[in-house]
């Protein structure tokens, strides 16, 4: 008995009953308790030391072989009604999944200790946070918990408080690994009891449930109620040489860049001038209206889960710096000095993801890759030397555009404009990404992954569509919406945009364009910078390739826009006439643009 609020004394106590642990700890957040518990993981082997001297207070911990990434199929949406969860998630009715999973659940924890895990997701004091509490077996998650949100006392005296004045104040997140049998995983989301239930994995998102379960499931629910928007969004401060700082909040999916932005370092050229960036976030944004009518964001997050391969001196130094001390690795490889290793790194490594030693081919390179392609790191924000002062200001950072965008091989140009913010909610709706190995199954699919949200809306796609629609009201000053397109492909199969730093020069002429300073060509699928609209210096791009960046292919567009209707009518009579009106728009213009370069007498 460790609250002062009944009803989460009830809870666990309902939990600890069916689930049979041997005993129950409150997580209190302290040093003292988390240096327990690593010495507890590293004796039973959950973690491993890493290199004390290159890597202080750093640690490995191994997933099982087929527990390495969120597991999409085995996610459910329960709601009463089908519909309410859509088309574009899996649905169980809710006392079919809590049969289902509760008898998962029966004497899971026997022999285990129950950890109770009180947290805030956003700043202790800030009116935008919102607090949960989630019950696991797994001290790993723990030692992950406490990186990612506010974990402890803190946030039990908040649960408490607000508990007192009114009852469900709190999310319940229940997690046991279970048997780690994805014959026997499910994770189910119960958005109209705040109630998330996950078993039988011990990886990131399907087991740290403050993340994509709480942050964004529960949280986008709530938000469609409530008046806000819970998105998969990093948030990043740009300062000009004049000193103003713009924020900009942009929605890519899994694996394809948020972290690379949120941290990005500018070009030489730039940082010569005077340009600076702040990261507030890198996965997560909660915006909010407020009075002044600008939409206003947190990070609901304390930490990064990031993925490992690919981080490197090169692509994102700031995160490189910032891992070695005091971070949790999973998944990754190791060198003969025990150091983390990874696909893009410098150096050889020892033993790849699984332990097993890595056997070089003549040429010196390994016969697969020796890291698990989603293998991550978990750090605390504040190590990232970018950290913004304002990333934990209560009432958030004022956003001034919305980026969407995908990892698109094709079609997409670098950039583009939408004319106002029906043309924004479409270009977020219709967003294509090419899979990748965040969740199991094939990669680099194309498929539909609206405003990136697709695993992690908590409700119907066309009503999260109506609901995004709802903020364009006459007092409202939002943020002005782009599209971008980091992915873009040459006849020689490499990218044609150079990509991470130089990512800043799109984002130069994204703000110009918020504040009227840059100019563009209007075309059929919006506004698009000429050439020389963008600030090149220093940069050596190949001549052509800026030229097919930019291109706007009729043709393939009248195909994409054929396939995104599709996409809109696959959701039926819930999808807002507004959005289906703007496709019809565009299309209209696409079809005129062609008539307008076919010859007269064409066919
Ligand atoms: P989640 O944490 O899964 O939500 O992903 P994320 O969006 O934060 O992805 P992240 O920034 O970690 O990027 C993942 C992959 O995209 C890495 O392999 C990066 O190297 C690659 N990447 C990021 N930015 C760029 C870019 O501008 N160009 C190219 N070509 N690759 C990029
Ligand atoms: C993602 O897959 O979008 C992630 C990683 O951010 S996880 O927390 O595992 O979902
Ligand atoms: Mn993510």
């Amino acid at each position: 008995m460790n609250s002062k609020l009944e009803t989460l004394n009830r809870w666990v106590e309902e939990v600890a009953a069916s689930t049979q642990p041997e005993r129950i700890h409150w997580c209190d957040g302290s040093e003292a308790e988390s240096d327990a518990l690593v010495e507890l993981m590293l004796k039973s082997g959950d973690l491993i030391e890493l290199n004390p001297r290159t890597h202080p207070n750093c640690y490995l911990h191994r997933s099982h072989p087929s527990d390495v990434a969120r597991v999409e199929h085995l996610t459910f949406i329960c709601t009463e009604n089908r519909d309410d969860a859509g088309p574009n998630n899996n649905w169980m009715a809710p006392a079919d999944a809590h049969a289902k999973i509760d008898a998962l659940f029966a004497g899971s924890m026997r022999g285990r200790t129950l950890y109770v895990i009180p947290y805030c997701m956003g700043p202790i004091d800030s009116p935008l946070a919102r607090c949960g509490v989630e019950i696991t077996d797994s001290p790993y998650v723990v030692a992950n918990m406490r990186i990612m949100t506010r974990m402890g006392a803190a946030a039990l005296a908040r649960i408490e408080r607000e508990g007192e004045l009114r009852e469900g104040s709190f999310v319940k997140g229940l997690h046991s690994i279970g048997e780690l049998d994805p014959a026997r995983r499910y994770i189910m989301h119960f958005p109209q009891d705040l109630t998330i239930k996950s078993i039988g994995s011990g990886y990131g998102g399907n087991a740290l449930l403050g993340k994509k379960c709480h942050a964004l499931r529960i949280a986008s629910w709530q938000a469609r109620g409530e008046g806000w928007l819970a998105e998969h969004m990093l948030i990043v401060g740009i300062q000009n040489p004049k000193g103003d700082i713009f924020y900009i909040a942009a929605a890519f999916p899994s694996a394809c860049g948020k972290t690379n932005l949120a941290m990005l370092i500018p070009p030489e050229s730039y940082r010569a001038a005077g340009w600076k960036m702040w990261t507030v976030g890198d996965d997560i944004c909660w915006m909010t209206p407020a009075a002044d009518g600008r939409l206003w964001a947190i990070n609901p997050e304390a930490g990064y889960f990031g993925v490992a391969p690919g981080t490197s001196e090169k692509t994102n130094p700031n995160a490189l710096a910032m891992l070695n001390h005091d971070a949790i690795f999973t998944n990754v490889a190791l060198t003969g000095d025990g150091d983390p290793w990874w696909e893009g790194l410098p150096g050889t490594p020892a033993k790849d993801w699984q332990g097993r030693d890595v056997v070089l081919n003549s040429s010196g390179a390994s016969s697969g890759p020796a890291a698990h392609p989603n293998s991550r790191f978990t750090v605390s924000a504040r190590q990232c030397a970018s950290w913004s002062p304002h990333a934990e200001d209560a009432h958030g950072v004022p956003i001034s555009a919305i980026v969407f965008g995908g990892r698109r091989e094709h079609l997409l140009p670098l950039v583009f404009e939408a004319r106002d913010w029906t043309h924004g909610v479409l270009a977020g709706a219709a967003m294509g990404s090419e899979t990748t190995a965040a969740a199991t199954g094939a990669v680099g699919v194309l498929r539909r992954d609206s405003m990136a949200m697709k695993p992690f809306c908590g409700y119907n796609f066309a009503d999260y569509f109506a609901h995004w629609l709802t903020f364009d009201q006459p007092a409202a000053a939002l943020p002005k919406i782009f599209h971008v397109n980091w992915f873009r492909k040459g006849e020689d199969g490499k990218f044609l945009w150079p990509g991470f730093g130089d990512n800043l020069r799109v984002l130069e002429w994204i703000i110009g364009r918020c504040s009227g300073d840059e100019g563009a060509e209007e075309t059929p699928i919006g506004n698009l910078p000429r050439t020389q609209d963008l600030n090149l210096a220093g940069l050596d791009l190949p001549h052509g390739k800026l030229e097919a960046l930019l291109h706007v292919d009729i043709e393939g567009w009248l195909a994409e826009y054929e396939s995104i209707g599709e996409y809109l009518a696959s959701f039926g009579a819930r999808m807002p006439a507004a959005l289906l009106r703007e496709h019809r728009r565009i299309s209209a213009l696409l079809a005129e643009a062609e008539s307008e370069t076919q010859p007269v007498g064409t066919p």
